[in-house]
């Protein structure tokens, strides 16, 4: 029998999960109890998430779960970062959160250099700069009687958080990713959102990961069915932070790819490291767990096929991403290569024909059918995790002997192969569910179980999780061919 159980609730771009995991001998067993997709909404004033529908069926999750007559000790939530709710002065939401692809952050970045020069933001915040940032879609705000209604400003975790415990806190992985942070301090950099003109009043407390939120709400613990007084932990909120924690590495030596919707390149530090290097390379220094900092690239990942899947799904043609996988490996390779990262590519829409019109600009030919377009996005995505990392070392100084590649894109087995032929580094996938995982384990720290980040890493090795190895393969000249033409192909792109 498991000595406890605990329960996360992990929400991603495509769908959401919630994950029990039972603990006992050092080791955590998974068991999803409940999947639901995520899928946003497009109204007049914009692209949405369907925050309403979401709370519902993480309840659905939490129902599942008690009724399988587990003693649950605590539970979890962890999302993607930047996206927020506004709480008005009786703590209710006064409209429903956008999307972070929502268009209508254009423009923002350069309103926010007009008040504060870009090397001062980096320099305060270390964060990269994305149109997606908090910082941008506040500024997007400005003059909205939405944001002077505003008490209280929640990231998608924490307001899922207080729906279920009735308790605000903004908890410090996540509040890391607004691009409002003091990297070095990890409060709210009150500075900055002086001249950003933002209501100060609206960022509360910052609580770190393991911080006991409060207990379920009577009305929600009767819904679902759950023990009264079960307790919430905020955990590494973060998704991205949950996941960093569950990389079953045995040293520092290691870089990791948190592969999923986006994909995330970095390493881990002891401090941020804020340069100007890392500012020309558009690198974040994200709050980790433990006191980490986590250094990484937003790399475009493989949204770049869900919305390929997407436009051709709306064509008519439906493909699993098993079988996309099976014709991107009968593919030819060698064939054009993409920056994944250029902004074209970020909204959503015709990704297909985006990706047409890149090749065009950039003197190649494109891609047709849809395993030549896969093929295409893999291995541009490969490519550029070995700029990624290359950046990452000579910035920070390290050398990553392993590259560890967790979440969904484990299952992607050819771009785990091509990961490792491009990057020309050892490769270690899984787990699969790493972010579910690393958020069980920070509530198992919090409640006690497990000391430090190393002793967490060495339960998730014990733990039943698969991981796959993959060698470097193909010849290292060829590959060293293609990083050059991405180079190129980087450079044509930017100009
Ligand atoms: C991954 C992630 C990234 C973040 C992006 C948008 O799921 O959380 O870390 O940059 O989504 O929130």
């Amino acid at each position: 029998a498991a000595e406890t159980a605990f329960l996360a609730v992990d929400l991603g771009a495509e769908s959401g999960r919630v994950v029990l995991g039972r603990f006992s001998g050092g080791r955590m067993a998974l068991e999803e109890v409940h999947r639901f997709p995520n899928v946003p909404v497009r109204l007049p004033d914009g692209l949405h998430w369907d925050v309403l529908w979401i709370v519902e069926e993480v309840k659905n999750g939490i129902a599942r779960a008690a009724n399988d007559g587990e003693r649950i000790e605590s539970l979890g939530v962890d999302s993607w970062g930047v996206d927020f709710g506004l709480l008005d002065r009786d703590g209710c939401l006064i409209a429903n959160p956008y999307h972070y692809r929502d268009p209508r952050t254009e423009g923002m970045e350069e309103r926010a250099f007009d008040r504060m020069p870009r090397e001062e933001i980096y320099e305060t915040t270390g964060v990269q700069f994305m149109p997606i940032n908090t910082l941008y879609q506040l500024l997007a705000m400005e003059g909205s009687p939405l944001l002077q209604a505003a008490q209280t400003l929640l990231l998608i975790p924490d307001l899922i958080g207080y729906w279920l415990t009735g308790e605000r806190a903004c908890e410090f992985t996540a509040a890391s990713t607004t691009q409002l942070c003091d990297a070095r301090s990890g409060g709210w950099a009150r500075d900055l959102l002086e001249k950003m003109r933002l209501p100060g009043h609206i960022f509360g407390e910052i609580v770190p990961p393991g911080t006991q939120l409060g207990p379920l709400l009577p009305a929600v613990a009767e819904e679902t069915g759950a023990k009264g007084g079960l307790p919430v932990t905020s955990v590494a909120s973060h998704d991205t932070a949950s996941a960093v924690v569950a990389v079953p590495a045995e040293n520092e030596n290691f870089a990791y790819i948190s592969s999923g919707t986006w994909s995330l390149v970095g390493v881990e530090l002891p401090k941020p490291a804020i340069a100007p290097g890392g500012m020309h390379a558009n690198f974040t220094n994200e709050g980790g767990f433990g006191g980490t900092t986590r250094f990484l690239k937003n790399v475009m990942g493989l949204w770049l096929l869900q919305e390929c899947r997407r436009t051709w799904a709306r064509e008519g043609r439906e493909y699993s991403y098993e079988e996309l996988a099976r014709l991107a490996q009968a593919a030819p390779g060698g064939g054009p290569l993409l920056d994944p990262d250029h902004p074209s590519f970020l909204p959503p829409g015709d990704m297909p024909g985006r990706i047409r019109r890149f090749c065009r600009e950039t003197r190649q030919s494109p891609p047709g059918e849809p395993g030549e377009v896969a093929r295409c996005v893999l291995e541009s995505l490969a490519l550029k995790y070995r700029w990624s990392l290359e950046r990452a070392e000579e910035i920070t100084g390290r050398r990553a002997e392993v590259v560890h590649v967790v979440g969904g894109g484990v299952r992607n087995t050819l771009l785990c192969q091509l990961t490792a032929d491009a990057t020309r580094r050892p490769v270690r996938a899984g787990p699969v569910e790493a972010t579910a995982l690393g958020n069980l384990m920070v509530q198992a720290h919090a409640r006690g179980y497990l000391g430090s980040l190393e002793e967490i890493r060495a339960a998730v090795r014990r733990s039943p999780v698969e991981l796959h190895d993959y060698e470097p393969m193909g010849s290292a000249d060829e590959w060293d061919g293609a990083y050059e033409r991405l180079r190129g192909v980087m450079d044509a792109a930017a100009h």
